[in-house]
């Protein structure tokens, strides 16, 4: 067996402990700005600790967070460095290219469990995006690190970024670019996101959470939609630090990834 071998399943059981995981996602200050937190988190460290006390299993950050902020997470939940990103400064027409943010150097550096990189499945700037994927693939192989591929179908041909057929597309091509795991846009249906996992062949499939929903509720039930369909966990942000309850969040979003337990049951975590 080689040693990057062994180091990638170690690695993976640090995010999957039982198969499942619950990421927090906390990459918005660039993606989205700094709009996009209520005051009360515009403090990285006030909504870290909340998803850390609450028992997360692993936070997906950009290196710069990941070294403010690791005395609030180190040695209690795995971390996920992303080393791709784009503002939404830049014109429109550049925005389905997520540039270097960071080196697998970086990531391993901080003591990373993971990689997380974006493909933009579809966008004119495709083809630079596969390259870096590549390249980051190939420099994480050699540290023994999974990649998790952000795998969005998105640009100026795809009508419906949500479409089942356009993800499962996006889906098949992050396995055939041999992401570790891959998360990926819900499709609205738990019959849906089945087939999106049974393109998936077997490489663990997460939700990425999307906008906030109105009611907590709604979001909780689009979790149990995806887990009974066989995805293995979440990557959620905005459902989580834009809630009123962050905390219960996490632990209602946990009880439901790891307990198979019902929305209706555990809502009451957040009230
Ligand atoms: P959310 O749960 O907030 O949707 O986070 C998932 C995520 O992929 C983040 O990692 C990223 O910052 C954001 O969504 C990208 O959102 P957009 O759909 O605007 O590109």
């Amino acid at each position: 067996m080689s040693f990057s071998y062994v180091g990638k399943v170690i690695r993976l059981k640090r995010i999957l402990r039982d198969g499942k995981a619950v990421v927090f996602a906390f990459d918005h200050g660039v993606e989205h700005g700094p709009r996009d937190f209520p005051p009360e988190h515009i403090d990285p460290s006030a909504i870290l600790k909340k998803v850390v006390d609450a028992g997360v299993n692993a936070i997906m950050m950009l290196p710069g967070m990941a070294s403010l902020t690791h005395d609030i997470w180190a040695n209690k939940v795995a971390l996920i460095v992303k080393i791709t990103s784009k503002t939404n400064l830049r014109p429109e027409e550049q925005r389905f290219l997520q540039s270097t943010f960071g080196y697998v150097e970086d990531a391993v550096a901080l003591g990373a469990d993971a990689i997380a990189a974006t493909v933009y499945w579809g966008s004119q700037f495709e083809d630079s995006m596969l390259n870096q994927w590549f390249a980051i693939r190939e420099a994480a192989e050699r540290y023994g690190l999974p990649c998790l591929q952000l795998s969005y179908p998105r640009g100026p041909s795809i009508k419906n970024m949500y479409d089942v057929e356009v993800v499962k597309y996006g889906v098949r091509a992050a396995v055939e670019s041999g992401a570790d795991l891959i998360k990926t846009y819900y499709t609205g249906s738990r019959e849906s996101f089945a087939e999106v996992v049974r393109v998936a062949a077997g490489i663990p499939v997460l939700m990425s959470g999307g906008p906030l929903r109105e009611k907590p509720i709604e979001f909780l039930q689009d979790v149990k939609n995806v887990m009974d369909a066989g995805a293995r966990g979440v990557v959620v942000g905005r459902n989580v630090f834009q809630s009123k309850n962050p905390g219960g969040m996490i632990r209602a979003i946990m009880a439901i990834v790891h307990e198979g337990r019902e929305p209706e049951e555990v809502i009451r975590f957040v009230e």
